[in-house]
């Protein structure tokens, strides 16, 4: 585990390699502080924002961007919110959801484009391609993975979730939390700490959702609509997936996969599948875990990447053209879902036998 100094390296690193597009920047003196003020000014400089986020929304991904919006708006900028059909449900509650635009064509003519929770500009999904009235990019974000792809980057793998870097931008500009703010910063940090299971989780997360508290989140509420209350239809695909489950390894790998054939079964779409990764790495002795998906429409297998301790799956989901965190990561691969389970599976379990045992 990278010690504490150097998580602080790190994070001067990346965000000092926010001046230029994809080029290391030696001015020691661009701070996070300047690093906000900056992205703020030119969000405000008149010209319409688009926030978007990465296909398939994540709660990090939601909440973090429509509390941007929500700050926005409070400063009287004309902004929209660009999401890839279709949209979790499980995310149509909150605030703002529902005036988000699917369809490109429906953009300005002219805009600044705020890429959220990316790691490449193609994680935007099918639309990214005709976001061509972007002026100025600035992608903000917390993989490690990310390749600087905007004008502006501020990147810091540091922050427990993007929820977290927004809440800084917000408060440095002074846009006072309300309500709605405070359950979309609340939804992006619970969810990308795994309702603070996860070993990232910062005093700096927890002091945040304090605040979220205080300004009208209600935990116990978002937690519940969030985490525990699936459907009678997802408890029934839940069922048919821990059919998949197998083990490698002593125990110390797990894989589990859904069917196109699961998905019909029980009546739903991989955008209702969220926590289902969680589920394997749940269990005693898993170190590190798959969950694969046939999805359905597309000739590929999507596999969400779950690790524990010093086992980075980052670097698998890399070997498959993907990418993440080091706990957390996930790739596309394009063959039958047998051949995608073997190989995992094996680039799994080298993974681990190249980590040192706990
Ligand atoms: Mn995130």
């Amino acid at each position: 585990m990278a010690s504490a100094q150097g998580k602080v390296a790190e994070r001067l690193r990346v965000v000092f390699s926010a001046a230029s597009k994809g080029k290391m920047s030696s001015d020691l003196s661009f701070d996070v502080g300047r690093m906000r003020a900056s992205i703020w000014a030119a969000l405000t400089d008149g010209l319409p924002v688009v926030l978007t986020s990465h296909v398939r929304l994540d709660g990090d991904a939601a909440g973090s961007v429509l509390a941007l919006w929500h700050g926005l708006r409070a400063s009287g900028v004309s902004v929209r919110k660009f999401f890839q059909a279709p949209t979790p449900p499980m995310f149509h509650f909150l605030n703002g959801m529902e005036h988000c635009c699917c369809d490109p064509a429906e953009l300005p003519e002219s805009y600044h484009l705020v890429v959220i929770d990316c790691g490449t500009f193609d994680r935007i999904g099918e639309g990214a391609d005709q976001l061509t009235g972007r002026a100025q990019t600035v992608n903000i974000d917390h993989h490690a993975s990310n390749t600087c792809f905007g004008d502006v980057n501020y990147v810091d793998p540091s922050a427990s979730s993007c929820g977290e870097m927004v809440y800084g931008l917000l408060t440095a500009a002074g846009i006072r939390m309300n309500a709605q703010i405070a359950e979309c910063l609340f939804t992006a940090i619970v969810t990308d700490t795994g309702q603070f299971s996860h070993q990232d989780t910062t005093p700096e997360a927890l002091r945040i959702c304090a605040e979220c508290m205080r300004a009208g989140a209600q935990p116990h509420k978002l937690i519940r609509r969030l985490f525990l209350s699936p459907s009678p239809a997802q408890m029934k695909l839940r069922h048919l997936t821990l059919g998949t489950l197998r083990f490698y390894d002593g125990g110390q790998v797990a894989t589990m996969f859904i069917t196109k054939q699961m998905f019909r079964q029980a009546g739903l779409r991989p955008v209702d599948t969220e926590g289902f990764a969680e589920v394997p790495i749940s269990i005693q002795g898993v170190r590190a875990s798959a969950l694969l998906k046939e999805m359905p429409g597309c000739d590929y297998i999507k596999v969400s990447l779950r690790s524990r301790e010093s086992v980075d799956v980052c670097s698998v989901a890399k070997a498959f053209g993907g990418g993440g965190h080091v706990h957390a990561a996930g790739c596309e691969i394009p063959d039958e879902l047998e051949n995608a389970q073997r190989a995992v599976a094996k680039r799994l379990q080298l993974q681990l036998h190249a980590t040192s045992p706990e």
